[in-house]
């Protein structure tokens, strides 16, 4: 991890909670399950424990699916450039409802934190402003996170923003891995609320 990597991650996170709205949640597999889980459990959150690369794919189904709700992905920098490529797919779709938040410690924390790319050279929000998505901004200071939560939550997307985050060593939160029931809940809340 290099010393860009120094916000708040759970404290950034329950901030980003506390101003969704109806907003429905996707949680990348790991911490950033953990940490929206640790804001609140909601029945408009849905958690992946596995499919590792897929939450910004879930987000653009889900959000062109549900024009009318936004949609906020909240993943880590090892799930997104496992998933990379997907931000091609949402460019080309241009879903104006859809807001990624990308927890990058540079690190894969749940696995023992080995080194991931975005700690040698690559930077997320560079490569998704290549793919064609029209706004991704890197944050590294407290004093732009009140910046980047509004543009996750209301800015016209699709938007890709950054938080250079801190490794966890936050208490583990863990919420249910029974798929069925996560599947089940997100879907009737979200039917029941359109
Ligand atoms: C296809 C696949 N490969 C590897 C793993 C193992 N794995 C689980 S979480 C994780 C790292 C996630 O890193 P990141 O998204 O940066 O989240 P962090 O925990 O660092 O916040 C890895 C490698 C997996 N679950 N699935």
């Amino acid at each position: 991890m290099t010393t860009d990597c120094m916000l708040d991650r759970r404290r950034l996170v329950k901030a980003l909670m506390r101003q969704r709205g109806d907003a429905a949640v996707v949680t990348g597999l790991g911490a950033p399950t953990y940490d929206c889980f640790a804001a609140g459990d909601s029945n408009l959150n849905f958690y992946l424990w596995g499919g590792m690369g897929g939450a910004a794919m879930l987000g653009l189904g889900l959000a062109l699916a549900q024009p009318d709700r936004r949609v906020i992905v909240v993943t880590g920098d090892g799930e997104m450039m496992m998933g990379i490529g997907s931000l091609g797919t949402i460019a080309a779709q241009m879903p104006t409802n859809l807001g990624i938040l990308v927890l990058d410690n540079e690190m894969f924390g749940e696995t023992g934190q080995q080194v991931g790319l975005t700690g040698v050279q690559s930077g997320i929000a560079e490569m998704a402003l290549g793919a064609g998505i029209s706004r991704a901004f890197t944050i590294r200071e407290e004093s732009e996170v009140a910046e980047l939560i509004m543009a996750v939550t209301e800015g016209k997307g699709p938007i890709v923003c950054v938080a250079k985050v801190q490794s966890g060593k936050d208490p583990v939160a863990l919420p249910s891995c029974d798929g069925v029931l996560l599947h089940h809940r997100f879907r009737k809340a979200v039917i029941s609320s359109s």
